[in-house]
């Protein structure tokens, strides 16, 4: 087993190596989360825009799997992103990470009842008004991750909201092995999240055919859809984003769009429908060659970024 690094992130979650894992809609269920924090992260289940009673049934099965702290996404996008949030601190989870919105409203909620709350933002002011808020740490992520992004790189994102807030600052983005993490460190950020290294996995529930076109993409293959409606998501392409970017310029409306997106996530990940459906990935995908454990991914890119770091490599 190879050496943790010990950072503030370390230290803040209790964890051995500062890599946390996406919290991906439909993609990050508790067999995932289990299996990357028994590998010595932290592994999120994604709540998005599953049902709340789903989620809490998620956290119970993951605390079966697993005696290391995990986490809970909660996807402010959702209606019931309320209640989620509640469920959180009634099952005693210890970490939450946010995405898509300002968790500000549910911050008093959380750090009242000892959740370490880390919101997944896009910009140096978002970062600020977190730390205001009482956040213990921020993921910087980039726009080169897969799903709903920002517009702005990790490289130039990350070294600005290192300078910006106090608290540790995880880079996402972009990011796939020990070069990406050692870089992150080079940066100031103290961990990473990784999405797309992780849907790889052997533990990863996506469909094969997810799997398999994930695989097979190179450095070019993901495009941006929805920068009209402004939730700009990146995905692999398809006919569905060869349609939706033909729609998008012809100026269609919201409702048109949305028509085409609807339930095309779960279309993807759970029916394996990779021409109609959303193949959420980042622009790294082109980095993953195979299919490994968590355990696995986890040694490597310690391996590789423990030489890097040392002057060894
Ligand atoms: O949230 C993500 N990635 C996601 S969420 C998701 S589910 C979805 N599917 C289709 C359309 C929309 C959502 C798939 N991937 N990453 C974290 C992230 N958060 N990226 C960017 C942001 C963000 C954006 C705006 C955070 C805060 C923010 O603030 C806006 C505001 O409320 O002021």
């Amino acid at each position: 087993m190879v050496a943790g690094v010990k950072t503030r992130l370390t230290e803040l979650l209790g964890i051995t190596y500062p890599i946390i894992q996406g919290g991906m809609a439909w993609v990050a269920e508790y067999h995932l989360a289990a299996a990357v924090s028994n590998a010595g992260g932290i592994g999120l289940i994604g709540a998005a825009s599953a049902p709340p009673e789903v989620v809490r049934e998620q956290v119970r099965k993951c605390r079966e799997l697993t005696d290391r702290p995990f986490g809970v996404n909660v996807m402010l996008l959702n209606p019931n992103a309320e209640e989620v949030a509640k469920i959180v601190v009634e099952e005693g989870v210890p970490v939450v990470t946010t995405g898509a919105g300002n968790p500000s409203k549910f911050m008093g909620m959380w750090k009242e009842a000892g959740v370490k709350v880390i919101p997944v933002v896009a910009s140096v002011a978002m970062a600020k008004m977190m730390e205001r808020a009482g956040a213990d740490a921020v993921v910087a992520e980039g726009m080169e991750s897969g799903g709903h992004i920002g517009s702005i790189t990790t490289m130039a994102l990350v070294p600005q909201v290192v300078d910006a807030v106090s608290v540790p600052v995880i880079a996402a983005g972009g990011i796939a092995d020990g070069r990406g993490l050692a870089a992150a460190l080079m940066l100031g950020a103290e961990g990473v999240q990784m999405g797309t290294r992780f849907v790889a996995a052997k533990e990863s529930i996506v469909h094969a055919n997810y799997k398999e076109k994930l695989l097979k993409a190179s450095d070019i293959d993901s495009e941006v859809t929805g920068m009209s409606t402004g939730h700009p998501v990146r995905s692999l392409r398809n006919k569905m984003t060869k349609e939706y970017l033909r729609l998008e310029k012809e100026g269609a409306d919201f409702m048109e769009l949305e028509q085409l997106t609807l339930g095309s996530l779960r279309k993807a990940v759970i029916e394996g429908d990779v021409v109609n459906g959303t193949v959420m990935a980042g622009q790294i995908a082109g980095l993953v060659k195979e299919e490994l454990s968590c355990e696995e991914i986890i040694q490597e890119i310690m391996e590789q970024a423990q030489a890097l770091l040392s002057g060894k490599n």
